[in-house]
């Protein structure tokens, strides 16, 4: 097809040119000009591999803080990472938005609800609380707090120090699929308590155990928050076991968790897919490819992403992005904790999903 095309364009027959205007009128586009673009041989991803330093986001972060008002409206003081290669939308990937969100003291950002599903990781800091669905949720370094599509949330600052933290949703999937819906809810919170933990994790934060009033399944997490003192624990563990010789990591020096819904066993969200790793010092990981897009945030330590040709050095609460069937790989120079989430919900639920992994990479 792509030869006859070619064939055609050489000939300039007038006919042609006319077919093709009459295409255009009739607003009919022929597949044989542009097979390449839309059905390439390999997922050929117009987002690029870009990384953003906390050391950047952060300080106009800060200077939005002091110029930008948050309230109803504008609703958040969030500001997208936009990547290079997507024409200057507010989008990470093609599924994913990642932002980072700036509360300064004593602000509250009003309740709203969306069918846009989104967490929230705290790389520094603490003190603001998530209000969703009316259960107050104390924000603290190195928490995800989950806000499912549809939950009411406003978020509001107890403290005289402003706080940022990363936010991610699946914003660009639901603009694309024409999906979203969005409603305004209080004007401040509808509940001002600050208690150290949720009403959620009061009733679902205990390992292995499901509480019979919840028996049913549940699109998204139940659980508003998961601790960083067991998402340490856990990957300290997998460490532990393997220096006592039992196999507990995915590949040398390793370990990773993956945040689930209790009710399924499966992802967070239908949407998105958060994990933590953690790698030992001098630690790498296998070089290999996914199809759907990630990204990384770094929450502790100091290491090298290999993003296609290019090598990146990263440190605390730099934000790398890698686009589809782009080959990535991950050094760490002292140990390297990880903070990651993606679109691997979607991908695998429309069975999509292939991998390739370099050996003896
Ligand atoms: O905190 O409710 O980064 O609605 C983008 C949209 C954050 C939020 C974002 C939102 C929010
Ligand atoms: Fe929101």
């Amino acid at each position: 097809m792509a030869h006859t095309a070619h064939a055609e364009s050489q000939l300039s027959d007038p006919e042609l040119d006319r077919l093709y205007a009459d295409f255009d009128h009739a607003h009919l586009n022929p597949l044989w000009t542009q097979l390449d673009s839309l059905m390439p041989g390999t997922p050929s991803p117009r987002a690029v591999p870009f990384v953003w330093k906390w050391s950047t986001l952060y300080p106009l972060a800060q200077r939005a803080g002091d110029l930008v008002p948050v309230g109803r409206g504008g609703e958040r003081r969030a500001i997208a990472l936009a990547n290079p290669g997507l024409g200057g939308a507010p989008y990470l990937t093609p599924t994913l938005w990642a932002a980072i969100q700036y509360l300064g003291p004593k602000e509250t950002a009003p309740e709203h609800r969306h069918s846009q599903n989104a967490f929230r990781f705290v790389v520094e800091g603490d003190g603001v609380w998530t209000v969703v669905n009316g259960d107050p949720v104390a924000m603290r370094r190195g928490d995800l707090l989950l806000t499912p599509g549809w939950a009411f949330h406003g978020h509001h600052n107890e403290t005289d120090q402003p706080m940022a933290w990363l936010d991610g949703l699946d914003i660009p999937l639901v603009h694309y699929t024409d999906t979203g819906f969005f409603e305004f809810g209080a004007d401040g919170v509808t509940d001002e308590s600050t208690p150290d933990i949720s009403r959620s994790e009061r009733l679902w934060a205990h390992p292995g155990l499901r509480p019979l009033v919840g028996l049913d399944t549940r699109t998204s997490s139940p659980m508003a928050a998961y601790r960083w003192e067991h998402t340490d624990a856990a990957l300290r563990e997998q460490l532990a076991l393997e220096d006592e010789g039992f196999s507990a990591t995915t590949e040398p020096g390793h370990a990773a968790v993956r945040y689930t819904n209790p009710t399924t066993g499966g992802d967070v969200l239908p949407t998105i897919r958060a994990e933590f790793h953690r790698l030992r010092a001098g630690a790498s990981t296998r070089a290999r490819r996914d199809v759907g897009s990630a990204a990384y945030q770094v929450f502790d330590g100091s290491g090298e992403f290999h993003l296609g040709d290019t090598t990146y050095s990263v440190g605390k609460g730099d934000l790398i992005v890698v686009p589809s069937w782009v080959e990535w790989s991950i050094h760490a120079d002292d140990e390297l904790d990880l903070f990651t989430f993606s679109d691997a919900p979607v991908v695998e639920r429309l069975g999509f999903h292939r991998t390739i992994t370099r050996q003896g990479a």
